[in-house]
């Protein structure tokens, strides 16, 4: 009998499913992320950070003192001038601020010079040029980094790579790509996808991002869990290192173990040990099909366990997996007024799981969705879900879709007001503990909110503690707490974003001792003079 009412409540549940699902066909919410589906809302919503304050100066609020830099003359800004002609050189202060301000508004540095080269041996010729004068300088793609390390401390001069952005080949035999490094990555998706190729990762900063920039930061995404990350995906690349000489490691090869692996070095060295200014990565093949399932669940326990079934299911064409938590959910509800489709009298779920597959067969793909639901419902892990497929017949607004629900939390908490970001991996049954242990240790009515998010399937959870503005009493409250937290769990205080200049003093609670050793060395063969992103990924020795 307990089993006949069990069977008739999934069954429920999956007619409530499909008639959503129906509902979706009609006109409900459009996936929004793979490059068949050309609508997008990144650009609208990463190019700019939505909170208006400035930030007090970098050097005011964490108290750091300028290295021993020379400061930009009029000599040297008519070298700069006769090198790129006035055109690419910003010297206004007020133009200057959007590269010296970052996106999240934590840090604010004071320089005056943005200088915009557009080939290599541009870059070359600069690099050479502040390495004899002692220039300090910031290499800045899109300034959507969240970590403080896209703009300046102090008065660096900004190399920005926005002018580099040349498709250079797009080899569709072999599915390769190569381009400068200032191409951003959206533009790079669409022009991949005529040739039926994609990137291999997905950032909702994808309108603004630069490849150059991804591969500085050793960008994770949302699609790391089906295709790996930069250091697997990267071909090759081309840097300038800080004395102006040019390393060319630009191979398109997928096999080469001819001596050191050197462009390891660049990948997620965040603009310390050299600018890169071309790349040649791995593209893999555009999925014929794809489908996005978003579910509601009411415990973490209940979430893992989703996880484990989604990827014993649909195995192949799973191509991501990712969480929201009720308080991550209420940022795109409430401070950005999307629609969450799985509420149901006024309440929604404690834990969101949204769920993507790939592959080149609509139906397959859809019927081990199916499958899948109909497991995790007889289970009882999910309790409810939306799901939509066939993305590219559903014409309706771009911003309802389930995958802005996801991507859009990065802005929609900004709106909070100023908010303290960690981007943490932890072994995956710890994954949500730290936002637990917060909202132990936190107990400030200040505090607006704590929330969690991020990509389940790689263990990498985004914590965000929000406040109405920066109060330096509320940082301490926060940090080391955190850090230390994770560390105790043998996680890491970067998982995707890397150190930054946010991240120095704490860099030592995920790396030993020796490995740092190693980094100081490695900075003093690449950058003796020290010129490239001072005050950035290297703890102060
Ligand atoms: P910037 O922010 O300009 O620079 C980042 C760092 O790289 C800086 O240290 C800079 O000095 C250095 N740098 C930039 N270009 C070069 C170059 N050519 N050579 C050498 N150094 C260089 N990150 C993730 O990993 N996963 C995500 O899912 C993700 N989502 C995001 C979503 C939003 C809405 C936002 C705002 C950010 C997100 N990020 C994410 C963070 C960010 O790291 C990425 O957006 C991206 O990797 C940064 O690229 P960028 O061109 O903006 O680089
Ligand atoms: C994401 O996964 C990004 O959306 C940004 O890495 C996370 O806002 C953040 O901290
Ligand atoms: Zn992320």
């Amino acid at each position: 009998m307990a089993q006949d009412k069990k069977k008739e409540k999934v069954r429920r549940m999956m007619l409530s499913v499909l008639r959503q699902l129906r509902n979706v066909r009609k006109g409900g919410y459009a996936a929004m992320r793979h490059p068949k589906i050309k609508e997008s809302a990144t650009v609208l919503f990463a190019t700019e950070s939505v909170a208006t304050l400035k930030p007090e100066p970098t050097a005011v609020r964490y108290k750091v003192a300028r290295g021993p830099y020379a400061t930009v003359t009029d000599s040297h800004l008519r070298f700069f001038e006769d090198l790129l002609g006035k055109d690419r050189l910003i010297t206004d202060p007020d133009e200057c601020e959007s590269y010296n301000v970052d996106w999240v508004k934590m840090v604010r540095g004071c320089s005056r010079l943005v200088v915009k080269p557009k080939t290599t041996e541009e870059v070359s010729e600069i690099l050479r040029y502040c390495n004899v004068n002692r220039l300090a300088v910031c290499p800045q793609g899109g300034n959507t980094g969240l970590v403080g390390g896209s703009v300046p401390v102090f008065d660096e001069i900004v190399l920005s790579t926005s002018l580099m952005n040349n498709i250079i080949e797009v080899d569709n035999i072999s599915s390769t790509l190569v381009c400068q490094a200032g191409c951003v990555l959206e533009t790079l998706e669409n022009h991949l996808a005529q040739s039926g190729m994609m990137m291999p990762l997905d950032l909702g900063a994808k309108g603004s991002c630069q490849i150059g920039g991804c591969v500085s930061t050793n960008a994770g995404g949302l699609r790391l869990l089906r295709y790996g990350n930069l250091h697997g995906n990267l071909l090759g690349l081309e840097a300038v290192k800080a004395n102006g000489e040019i390393v060319n490691c630009l191979n398109t090869l997928k096999k080469d173990n001819t001596g050191y692996h050197l462009k390891h070095l660049f990948i997620g060295s965040e603009g310390t040990l050299g600018i890169v200014t071309k790349i040649a990565i791995q593209c893999p093949t555009l999925p014929k099909a794809v489908s996005v399932a978003l579910l509601g669940v009411d415990s973490f326990e209940d979430l893992l366990k989703t996880y484990q079934l989604a990827q014993a299911e649909l195995a192949e064409v799973l191509s991501s997996c990712e969480m929201i938590d009720r308080a991550s959910m209420s940022v795109c509800t409430d401070n950005l007024g999307l629609k969450n489709p799985l509420v149901i009298n006024n309440d929604g779920y404690e834990f969101y799981m949204l769920i993507e597959t790939a592959g080149s067969e609509t139906r397959h793909d859809e019927e081990k969705l199916n499958q899948f639901l109909e497991k995790a419902m007889e289970r009882e892990i999910v309790k409810n879900g939306t799901i939509a497929t066939e993305p590219t017949k559903i014409k309706i607004s771009s911003f309802q879709n389930i995958w802005q629900l996801r991507e859009r939390i990065t802005e929609g908490v900004m709106r909070d007001g100023y908010v303290f970001k960690y981007d943490i991996s932890v072994p995956l049954p710890n994954f949500y503990e730290t936002v637990h242990a917060l909202r132990e240790h936190l107990k400030d009515p200040r505090i607006k909110r704590i929330a969690g998010y991020g990509h389940i399937g790689d263990g990498n959870i985004h914590v965000q503690v929000s406040i109405p503005e920066y109060i330096d009493e509320i940082a301490h409250q926060v940090e080391p707490f955190i850090f230390e937290y994770v560390s105790k769990l043998k996680g890491s205080v970067s998982a995707e974003h890397g150190i930054g200049f946010k991240k120095t003093q704490f860099l030592h609670l995920s790396k030993d001792e020796s490995a740092i050793k190693l980094m100081h060395e490695l900075k003093q063969l690449m950058d003796p003079n020290r010129i490239l992103n001072p005050y950035k990924v290297l703890p102060s020795l």
